[in-house]
Order: C-alpha cells, then structure tokens, then sequence
C-alpha cells in the first residue's frame, strides 16, 4: 500500500470510528526479539522503514553474537541488549521499551508481512484493542509440516479452553493497544505469544485475527519445536484456566 492510499485508508476509519482516538505511524513502536538473525534483520527493518514512511520507532531486544545489534543501530532502531533467555523474556522487555501507544509485535526472521502494518493500524483506529496476524488462514505453506499442525493444534486447544474460537495462538504478529500491554501482568516465556491473546480475549477486550501471508524464514530458527512446543502447551492450559478462574 502506498503512503497515500494508507492515509487515506486511516482517514477512512476516522469516519467510521467516531470518538476513538486515531493513530497514525508517529504513535507506533514495532518490537522483535532479534538473537543471531544477521540473514534476515537488514530486510525487516528497511520493510518496516519502506511501509511507514520511516516514522514508526523499532525497538530489538537483542541477545547475538553476529552483526545483528550493528545492523539494527545502523538502521535507527533502538536496541537493548541482553543475555538470550528465551522468546518471551526478549518480546517483554521490547514491549515495556516501546515508548508509543500502538506497539506491534514481529519476528526479526523476514517470516511476517510488515506490508500489513498500515491494515493492523486501521483496525487499531476502528476500535479493537488487539490484532493477531492468522498465519493459518492462508495454508501457511512455508512453516515446516510438524509446526503447522502444532499451531493448528494449540488454537484447537485453546479455543476449547476458553470457549471462544481462535485460529493461531502463537503468531509472531500482532498489534496491541499500549494500554493492554500495561493492564494485563504477563508471565510466560516461550507460550508469551498465546498468553497475549488469551488473557485479553478472556478478559472481554476486542480482539481481532486477521489472516496474514507467511513467509520462509530466513536464517535459523531459534526454537526446539519439541521442547518449544511442550512449553506453549503448558502455557496455553494454564493460562487458560488462571484466566477462567480469575
Ligand atoms: N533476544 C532474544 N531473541 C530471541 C530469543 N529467542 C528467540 N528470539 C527471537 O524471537 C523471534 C522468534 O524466534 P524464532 O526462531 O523465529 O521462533 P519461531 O518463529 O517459533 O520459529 P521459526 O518458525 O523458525 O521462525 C526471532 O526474532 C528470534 O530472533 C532469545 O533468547 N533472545
Ligand atoms: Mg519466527
């Protein structure tokens, strides 16, 4: 989309959302954790440049020993570093850096469309409080088979758990409304993504999947899909039930 036909799109949704406070690229932060992602970091970061006119803040919370860090700060990021704990540790930490009131969440892999961004932020201005990008929807044909079925199994799962129909629990992609983000006390790690939805979904907030391309990732992936996928079922199950037992 280009500049002008994505404000015009905001313009639009002013009209359709009388009364609440619309946002354009300046009140938007897109956050990553970035560990080791050299192959792919150069190309996220001049696709979020490209899509928002270069007036979105990024932050990377960054654990590598490659040229990751360097490449980020070459490209104006804001980069904090720390010691790689895991996938939620970073994404918490890039989310209580992010200084604006819309923050969308991404992977530093060149896996998600940051082509989106303009259509997230619309939804943002239209009223919802969070935007989860559905991988799932157009047959995510580039996510290895075992994932594919395991994300497929999570959003079954979880969406029996909360009695309410999701359709990918542990995308990459989302945007929030900052002061969710602040509300909510966030506590899991490698099931971080799924808790991001499902506490604001059992907690009565508006809550938006809109279907996103996936794309082959670049570089190598930083997680054990066993190990992985063991820890975001435990998430999933226990988040669920805190969340019902509130
Ligand atoms: N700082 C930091 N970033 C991390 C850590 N673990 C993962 N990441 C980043 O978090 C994002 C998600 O990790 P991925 O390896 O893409 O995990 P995934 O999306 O489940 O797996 P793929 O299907 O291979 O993309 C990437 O941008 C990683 O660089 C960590 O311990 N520290
Ligand atoms: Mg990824």
């Amino acid at each position: 989309m280009s500049q002008q036909q994505a404000d015009r799109s905001a313009d639009e949704s002013v009209a359709a959302a009388d009364g609440v406070e619309q946002f354009t690229f300046d009140d938007l932060s897109v956050v990553m954790g970035t560990y080791n992602e050299e192959a792919a970091i150069g190309t996220v970061l001049d696709d979020i440049d490209r899509v928002t006119d270069g007036r979105a803040e990024v932050v990377c919370v960054d654990g590598s020993s490659d040229r990751t860090p360097e490449i980020a700060r070459e490209h104006g990021a804001t980069v904090v570093e720390q010691e790689p704990q895991g996938y939620g540790v970073a994404v918490r930490e890039a989310l209580l850096t992010a200084s604006r009131p819309v923050v969308v969440t991404t992977d530093c892999d060149d896996t998600y469309p940051m082509d989106a961004l303009p259509e997230f932020l619309d939804f943002i201005n239209e009223g919802y409080d969070v935007v989860s990008g559905d991988r799932l929807y157009y047959g995510a044909d580039a996510m290895p088979a075992f994932n594919r079925l395991g994300n497929a199994a999570f959003a079954g799962i979880a969406s029996v758990l909360m009695g309410d129909r999701v359709h990918d629990t542990t995308t990459g992609m989302r945007a929030y409304r900052r002061e969710i983000i602040e509300k909510i006390e966030w506590t899991e790690n490698t099931g971080l993504s799924a808790e991001l939805l499902i506490r604001p979904l059992m907690r009565g907030y508006e809550v938006r999947e809109e279907p996103i391309t996936y794309a082959e990732r670049a570089g190598e992936t930083k997680l054990d899909p066993i190990q992985g996928g063991a820890e975001i079922l435990k998430s999933i199950v226990k988040v669920s039930l805190e969340e019902r037992f509130r």
